[in-house]
C-alpha cells in the first residue's frame, strides 16, 4: 500500500506562513467540503470506518496525530505534525485516528458532502465490501 502524503507550497516570510489551496491544483478532487476537530482529548480515538467513494486530505494544521489506514490487507501508520502536509485517503480505506496531542487540529477537505450511506462502520462489512472488488 502506497501512503501518498502531499507537501504543499509554503508562502513564507518575516511575517509567518502561509499555505494556500486550490482544488484540482494542490488537492486532487473538487473541495465540496471541510471540517475540521480539536479539543480531542488524551488517549481519544476517532474514526473506524471507510467509505465507498467519499476521498479526503487530511491536515494537521496544529499538533499532532497518528492515522492508521487499514485497505483490507495491508495496514500503515502515519504520523501527522506539519501543517503543510496533507494525506491523501481514498476511498475503501479503513481508517482511525489517534494519539491527538492536546493541542491537535486536524482539517479534512472532502470530495463529497456528508453522506452517512458512504460510511461502512462495521469492520467485517469493510473487509467483505473490499474484497468483493
Ligand atoms: C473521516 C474522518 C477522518 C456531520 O454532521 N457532518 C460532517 O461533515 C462530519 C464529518 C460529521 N458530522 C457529524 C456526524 C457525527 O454526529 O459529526 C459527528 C462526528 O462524526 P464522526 O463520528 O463520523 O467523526 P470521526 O472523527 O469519527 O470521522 C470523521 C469523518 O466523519 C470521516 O468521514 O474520514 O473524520
Amino acid at each position: 500500500m502506497q501512503i501518498v502524503k502531499y507537501q504543499f507550497q509554503q508562502h513564507g516570510d518575516e511575517r509567518g506562513q502561509l499555505v494556500a489551496l486550490e482544488e484540482f491544483i494542490d488537492i486532487p478532487f473538487e473541495i465540496k467540503r471541510v471540517y475540521y476537530m480539536y479539543d480531542t482529548g488524551l488517549g481519544v480515538t476517532r474514526g473506524y470506518h471507510a467509505h465507498k467513494s467519499l476521498e479526503q486530505i487530511l491536515i494537521c494544521i496544529h499538533g499532532s496525530c497518528k492515522i492508521l489506514l487499514d485497505n483490507g490487507t495491508e495496514k500503515k501508520k502515519v504520523f501527522l505534525e506539519k501543517p503543510y502536509e496533507g494525506l491523501y485517503v481514498p476511498n475503501n480505506m479503513w481508517r482511525e485516528m489517534y494519539d491527538f496531542s492536546e493541542d491537535a487540529v486536524l482539517m479534512c477537505l472532502a470530495s463529497e458532502v456528508y453522506n452517512e450511506d458512504d460510511y461502512i462502520r462495521d469492520y467485517d462489512e469493510f473487509l467483505t465490501f473490499v474484497n468483493k472488488k
